[in-house]
């Protein structure tokens, strides 16, 4: 069933606390749960929108949500056209600018609109976008944090042997020759053949960037070094870029295209791997994705790997999404994953009993 037009009823906002599997200890804190806003936009066809966005912890769900409720009055009644709904948006909040928690409220709204759309034309997202929903590479990213090194070996098996053929090591200790032990110890458990990336969380300054960047690039067999530095300090990471040879990854913090358009004017990364939630949902995922495409660079996920799946199955220059399992939860199926790839989902839908246990 096709409907050729329809319109928003309202969105309803609900704020969970999964559990995670293992406790992610990054440079700059640790996710010990899953604080995601489930959000449900609610048509006059009877469909419903659904997304996810992610609070990185509790106390930031109730904000959020008064702003996702704050934008659905405004836009109730409006027909369910994502473009056309991120315009007026975009319009209302110029003034205030559009950005972080702003931002993520419109990605979600855009998100859910997407969904919906989707699901009117009875496609998956990807077919939406013009693309066949395929498996798109992946690695694990659900672990490998700041740990000891015993853990760390024991994580780093354990994280290919859930069936993947790369995975993420978080970096970023004071002492950077723990740092680069801890790189030691995850290489010898994996072996040479699965890809490892490394994650600063931009926890150094330019120099120190540089400092350890070269010894990355001497010890050698790290994929990508991300977010080594202040993630909008273009200049600086663009420094980092030119004087250390391991391609630098950066854009989980970028703030719409607009922000990712700046970086790559200034030479500010190797990879780029918008968030979902930052870039500004579906909409502003493709406006990237054609930024990616002619700049010629790959383009990878951050987090949301239900939707990113389909959004890089539609990505010229697609790379690695990032796989993390912290929505499974609350699904009603949770993402396949074959042989290092993921697979774009039918749908998304909830798993009501379980949102009613993590209902904050
Ligand atoms: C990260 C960022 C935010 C929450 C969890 C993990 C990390 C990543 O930077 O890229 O996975
Ligand atoms: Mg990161």
């Amino acid at each position: 069933m096709t409907k050729a037009s329809f319109k928003v009823r309202g969105i309803k906002a609900r704020a969970v606390a999964a559990p995670v599997r293992r406790p992610l200890a990054t440079s700059t804190g640790t996710i010990s749960e899953a604080a995601l806003l489930l959000i449900d936009l609610e048509t006059d066809a009877g469909i419903t929108g659904r997304t996810y966005l992610f609070g990185l912890g509790r106390h930031n769900l109730p904000p959020l949500a008064k702003l996702v409720e704050a934008m659905a009055a405004m836009v109730k009644g409006d027909e369910v056209a994502p473009l056309d709904l991120e315009r007026k948006l975009r319009a209302k909040y110029t003034l205030l600018g559009v950005h972080n928690i702003v931002l993520f409220a419109m990605s979600g709204i855009d998100m859910a609109a997407w969904d919906a759309l989707a699901q009117a034309h009875g496609v998956p997202l990807a077919r939406l976008l013009g693309a066949a929903p395929r498996p798109v590479p992946a690695y694990n990213s659900n672990g490998l944090g700041i740990l000891p090194i015993k853990e760390l070996e024991r994580e780093a098996v354990a994280l290919v042997e859930e069936g993947f053929r790369a995975v993420k090591l978080r970096l970023g200790r004071q002492d950077a020759s723990q740092d680069m032990e801890s790189l030691r110890a995850v290489k010898r458990a994996i072996g040479s053949n699965i890809t490892l990336m490394v994650d600063f969380n931009q926890s150094l300054t330019a120099a120190e960037a540089i400092r350890r960047g070269r010894m990355i690039d001497d010890e050698g067999g790290v994929y990508w070094i991300e977010e080594p530095m202040r993630a909008d300090d273009f200049a600086g990471c663009a420094r980092v870029a030119r004087e250390v040879a391991t391609p630098i990854q950066i854009g989980e913090n970028f703030m719409g295209p607009e922000q990712m358009a700046q970086a790559l004017a200034a030479g500010a990364c190797d990879y780029a791997m918008p968030d979902a939630q930052r870039i500004g949902g579906v909409t502003g995922w493709m406006r990237a994705a054609a930024l990616a495409q002619g700049a010629g660079m790959e383009m990878s996920s951050h987090l949301f790997p239900e939707v990113s799946a389909h959004l890089l199955a539609a990505t010229p220059t697609c790379h690695w999404l990032e796989f993390v399992d912290w929505a499974a939860p609350i699904l009603e199926e949770p993402l396949r994953v074959e042989e290092g790839f993921v697979l774009p989902a039918e749908k998304l839908a909830w798993n009501e009993q379980a949102i009613e246990k993590f209902l904050i």
